[in-house]
């Protein structure tokens, strides 16, 4: 037959002219001469209709062999003139396409971010309304509408950074809050109950630093107000709080306290991490570390707002954040969250 004696010769000519090329740009014009769509084995392929049955069989079979041979014959010489390709390049130039490639640093976030959301989260499904309030402050918000009038005693316990601003009288009112509570009265100034918040943010005091204190640290406030709130939601808020944040098998502790903006007023407490109760220098011998401090929300807070105390009650609590995820993780020193080591940082 004719028409395979003229491939086969079509082989033998393709395949000697490949093993003499010696650049890509001649490999490609080789493929497009012998692989491409006006390429004699194509047009082979094409007239296959015009031969006789008999033939057509014998020489379609042996066109389609012979193109994957040259197909094979392509993509060999390709690759061997890549590597040479690669060889004869130096420093910089060489890439070396094999190579794995580098992993890219991984970011996380900072261990007191992640517990702030998912104090945030639990709450938040709670029905409770996430807000934020501003950090620079007036004394205004931060003591006086919060029942902390001027020269009264619970102002020392929050020693405050207070900004260079004087007004015209000599008063300096502007100050770095020195806790989340400001925004109970914001918020309540804007809406009236029924009311569900938490508020996460950063508080600021002039305080020197230990174990448990640092000067710049984290609260989430929480404040709820309607008609028939009391100590029992409370309660019932927060022991549920730890139960799904420490789980059920941790002690929780609640005593009475004194804050000017609640009546009655509470801290809690939760069970030593570190020491499971016995007592260590994290707890200092307690066996318990306070984590926030709570209430049912003052009359006065609530005249302020213009809320009547006769038909609504509230409670509100004010956590540190720091010290939860100390109590999860039994760290016993508060200022390893800031002072970068990623050694500490990377294990949360
Ligand atoms: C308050 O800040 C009140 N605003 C809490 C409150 C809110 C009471 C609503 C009633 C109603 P206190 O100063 O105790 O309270 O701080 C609350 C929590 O912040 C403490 O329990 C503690 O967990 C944390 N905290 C206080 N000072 C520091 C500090 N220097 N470093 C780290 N955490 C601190």
């Amino acid at each position: 037959m004719d028409e395979i004696r003229q491939i086969e010769e079509l082989k033998t000519g393709a395949l000697r002219e490949l093993v003499a090329i010696g650049s890509t740009k001649g490999l490609e014009a080789w493929r497009v001469g012998y692989l491409g769509k006006k390429s004699q084995l194509t047009g082979v392929l094409r007239s296959l209709g015009r031969l006789p049955l008999a033939t057509r069989k014998a020489v379609g079979a042996r066109a389609n062999e012979v193109k994957a041979e040259l197909e094979a014959g392509f993509k060999q010489k390709e690759q061997a003139l890549l590597g040479a390709q690669l060889e004869t390049l130096s420093g910089e130039e060489a890439v070396d396409v094999t190579l794995p490639g580098r992993a890219l640093p991984e970011g996380r976030l900072h261990p007191v971010t992640q517990v702030l959301h998912e104090i945030s989260d639990i709450f938040a499904s709670m029905g409770f309304k996430v807000v934020e309030g501003p950090e620079v402050e007036w004394d205004y918000y931060n003591f006086e509408a919060l029942n902390i009038p001027k020269e009264h005693p619970a102002r020392d316990t929050m020693a405050t950074l207070w900004l260079d601003y004087e007004t015209e009288s000599g008063d300096r009112p502007m100050l770095l809050r020195t806790h989340t509570s400001p925004m109970q009265i914001r918020f309540m100034e804007k809406v009236k109950p029924p009311l569900r918040i938490v508020v996460p943010g950063k508080v600021f005091r002039y305080e020197a630093t230990d174990a448990t204190h640092i000067p710049m640290f984290h609260q989430i406030e929480g404040l709820a107000v309607d008609k028939g709130i009391s100590m029992a939601d409370l309660k019932g808020t927060l022991y549920e709080f730890a139960r799904r944040f420490f789980g059920p098998d941790r002690q929780v502790r609640f005593r009475c306290d004194y804050f000017p903006f609640v009546e009655p007023g509470v801290e809690m407490a939760i069970e030593c991490a570190v020491c499971k109760g016995a007592g260590c220098r994290l707890c200092g011998g307690s066996g318990w570390i306070e984590i926030l401090g709570a209430g049912m929300v003052h009359p006065k807070v609530l005249e302020r707002v213009e809320i009547d105390p006769g038909i609504y009650s509230g409670f509100a609590f004010g956590m540190g954040i720091e010290r939860i995820p100390m109590l999860r993780y039994g760290v016993d020193d508060i200022r390893l969250f800031y002072t970068s080591d990623l050694r500490f940082l990377r294990q949360f």
